[in-house]
């Protein structure tokens, strides 16, 4: 997958595709990253990209043409891809959208800054994304989770896909707690299902565990799962111990 990301500060981009995961699959080619500052199309011998918002108030606003041409520019430079604002008001981000978009061979990723877009630019996006209730100074951290998550989801990046499929909210629920060595540390135990080598009993185990976990953390997401009937059993067993 080629991912193009415009933005006005480039270099803090610089290193966080190189470790992990991530590192491997840009070093193998299943991921190129190719940044774009649009400065380089800013107004007059300034480069000025933003002016401040009529109708008055605090901050700078984009103003439309430097960032529209050099979104223009960049999905001229390779296969048709869309175009992704990211900004607070976008659609939330999640992993099953991450799926969707792991199926792309391109993403054009643009980054805000500011108080905002001039809203004249959003008719050059697709779509417009958001990776939290919460407001950053800008895109670029949203860019670096959007394309974190989605990495783990292209076949080959993560050494094992099984891992990325058992992944908490992969299946729309949490994944279950792991345990490694010593088996007793500090008086806490590992629990005795997983010391046993019994698969069937292992793997029930761990699905009960997520399943418990998504009910009490996460009501919300555990509303929206679908069941299978051997879930259901398990719920059953689970509230039959209460
Ligand atoms: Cl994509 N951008 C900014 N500036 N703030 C955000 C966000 C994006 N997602 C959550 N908060």
């Amino acid at each position: 997958m080629r991912v193009d990301i415009i933005t006005l500060l480039p270099q803090i981009f610089e290193n966080v595709f190189d470790e992990s995961v991530l590192g491997s699959a840009v070093k193998s080619g299943l991921i190129d990253i190719v940044l774009h500052n649009f400065r380089d199309y800013g107004d007059g011998k300034h480069k000025t990209v933003d002016d401040t918002p009529f109708g008055g108030g605090p901050g700078m606003v984009f103003k439309p043409t430097p960032l529209v041409n050099c979104i223009r520019d960049v999905r001229k430079k390779s296969i048709p891809a869309p175009v992704i604002g990211l900004t607070p008001q976008g659609e939330p981000f999640t992993q099953n959208l991450g799926k969707e978009l792991a199926k792309f061979d391109r993403l054009i990723l643009v980054c805000g800054r500011y108080e905002g877009f001039d809203e004249r630019i959003i008719h050059e996006f697709d779509f417009q994304l958001s990776i939290g209730d919460y407001v950053l100074t800008g895109g670029e951290f949203a860019a670096m989770t959007v394309v974190d998550a989605i990495s783990r989801m292209i076949p080959g990046t993560v050494g094992c896909q099984d891992s990325v499929i058992q992944d908490s909210f992969y299946e729309g629920i949490l994944d279950h707690p792991q345990y490694t060595r010593p088996a007793s540390w500090e008086g806490l135990e590992v629990p005795n299902v997983l010391l046993n080598g019994n698969h069937a009993f292992i793997n029930k185990y761990r699905r009960s565990r997520a399943l418990l976990t998504t009910i009490v953390s996460r009501p919300d997401v555990f509303a929206t799962t679908n069941l299978s009937d051997s879930d259901k059993d398990i719920i059953q067993e689970l509230i039959s111990h209460m």
